[in-house]
């Protein structure tokens, strides 16, 4: 046996854009197998709870680079482009001699301050990117490439690793497109599912009762979906709950095809790892920038603090150091992935980074003093399209939390006085599909109390402010 000391390990950080993870069988899916993406649970540890900060794509993928909430990294909204002279944790990997590569899914904007920084190799979609022969920008060139996304970003990843130098660990960002909207399936998965009926979630006829007017009035039902997301309109002549059903079908259907095909594509790269015994010195993570609602409480898309669309997807395997076909509760969030790196390749977390890293988590304890709550804000007011209310809160491990706060329109962080805020609290014990609003409830009004405090508390240490 080898006495050196243990070599630093290579990162594969594969990420897919609205993944919700119960689209995944490691997490228990109802309506799909992910037979590749379970490979890196059963050989790793599976997070129950882990939590985005701001359940939108940009502002996700900017806390995951700097470790740092989207008030201060500077990206609050879809609309903020990134500033990459920032620090990020590519950047100081590649400074300690990691080789380093993002292929894919970018969406931080692009030109200027906004290209990727950090990398020495880079090959990115412009905005969303195409499903089917997508443009990509190699390293500020664009080019067209003839085939489907999800392939051809594999295709890049793979060529990357087998060209890279062997003798030093690489960071390679494996971040794909899908499955985000309009779920554009390949021809290989094209006809899944195409004779059987996906199940309906529990709360797909949710009707709002005891809850905020940010609920009712979110453009995100299954009815508001279009033809372009249902590749067709509906036939005529259905009640509108029949079309209502029909375009979950459509809808679910083609969500669940990108997605089978993201899991060969992850299973190509856990392959090529096995291949070339690396896969025990390589962390493999398997998220998605943020979670998603499969018709749960009758929508798609994300952006609230509900749970469906606040927990990521989170598997991680490293055979060195993590027991393989564990599972762990503790609160991790997207935050503290970029000190996690840093801090497995040896290199200082800079004191401006405000998550944490999860090392002691993997190894099989949390910390005695981790977090026990989170503090979570979304700003996109009235965004002309989803319409969903901005809001801020905390989630801890019994308790939710929100306060919707009016804010006013072309401002992301003042009220507007004229509207009245609305409050949302969860028992999450009593009520895991959050449908029943305690917040006014006697019972509660103590519960309420302390976790206002609280939520105060964590605004106050990471370097937000209450709206009152
Ligand atoms: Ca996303």
């Amino acid at each position: 046996m080898s006495t050196s000391a243990p070599k630093r390990p290579n990162i594969l950080f594969i990420m897919s854009d609205d993944h919700a993870s119960h689209a995944i069988s490691a997490y228990g899916s109802r309506i799909n197998e992910t037979p590749n993406i379970d490979r890196i649970s059963e050989g790793g540890m599976r997070f129950d709870n882990c939590f985005c900060t701001n359940s939108i794509c940009t502002p996700s993928r900017a806390a995951i680079l700097t470790g740092q909430y989207n008030h201060i990294n500077g990206v609050k909204t879809l609309g903020d482009s990134f500033d990459g002279r920032q620090t990020t944790f590519p950047k100081l990997l590649q400074q300690d001699g990691y080789q380093t590569a993002i292929v894919g899914k970018w969406h931080l904007g692009h030109g200027g301050n906004a290209d990727p920084t950090g990398f020495d190799y880079w090959s990115i979609l412009p905005d969303q990117g195409d499903y089917h022969n997508p443009v990509m920008i190699e390293m500020g060139v664009s080019q067209k490439f003839d085939g489907y996304v999800t392939d051809i970003i594999t295709d890049k990843s793979l060529d990357w690793l087998k060209n890279r130098d062997k003798n030093r660990p690489f960071m390679l960002m494996c971040h794909h497109k899908a499955p985000h909207r309009h779920w554009e399936p390949d021809e290989k998965h094209m006809h899944l599912y195409e004779d059987i009926d996906i199940p309906e979630p529990e709360t797909f006829y949710d009707d709002y009762a005891t809850r905020s007017q940010a609920a009712v009035n979110a453009k995100m039902r299954i009815e508001d979906l279009h033809e372009l997301d249902t590749k067709g309109a509906p036939p005529a002549g259905l009640t509108p709950e029949q079309e209502k059903k029909w375009k979950y079908q459509r809808y679910i259907k083609d969500y669940l095809r990108c997605i089978a095909s993201v899991d060969d594509n992850v299973g190509r790269l856990l392959d090529y790892l096995d291949e070339e015994d690396e896969a025990n010195d390589t962390i493999v993570i398997y998220t998605s920038d943020q979670g998603f609602f499969l018709g749960d409480h009758g929508w798609f898309d994300k952006r609230f603090m509900y749970e469906e669309s606040l927990r990521m997807p989170f598997l991680i395997r490293y055979p060195r150091a993590i027991e393989a076909g564990t599972v762990s509760d503790t609160m991790i969030l997207n935050v503290d992935f970029a000190p996690t790196f840093l801090d497995y390749a040896g290199h200082p977390i800079p004191e401006t980074m405000q998550g944490h890293s999860i090392r002691e988590v993997l190894g099989g304890a949390a910390p005695a003093d981790w977090r026990t709550s989170m503090y979570y804000r979304y700003w996109m007011h009235l965004d002309g399209c989803h319409e969903v209310y901005s809001h801020y809160g905390i989630r801890t491990q019994q308790y939710k939390l929100i306060y919707y706060y009016a804010q006013a329109l072309g401002t992301t962080d003042s009220r507007d006085e004229s509207k009245p805020p609305e409050w949302e609290m969860f028992d999450l014990a009593k009520d895991p599909y959050e449908l029943n609003n305690v917040y006014s409830l006697p019972e509660y009004e103590q519960t309420v109390k302390a976790l206002t405090r609280e939520m105060e508390q964590l605004m106050s240490d990471v370097g937000d402010e209450p709206l009152h």
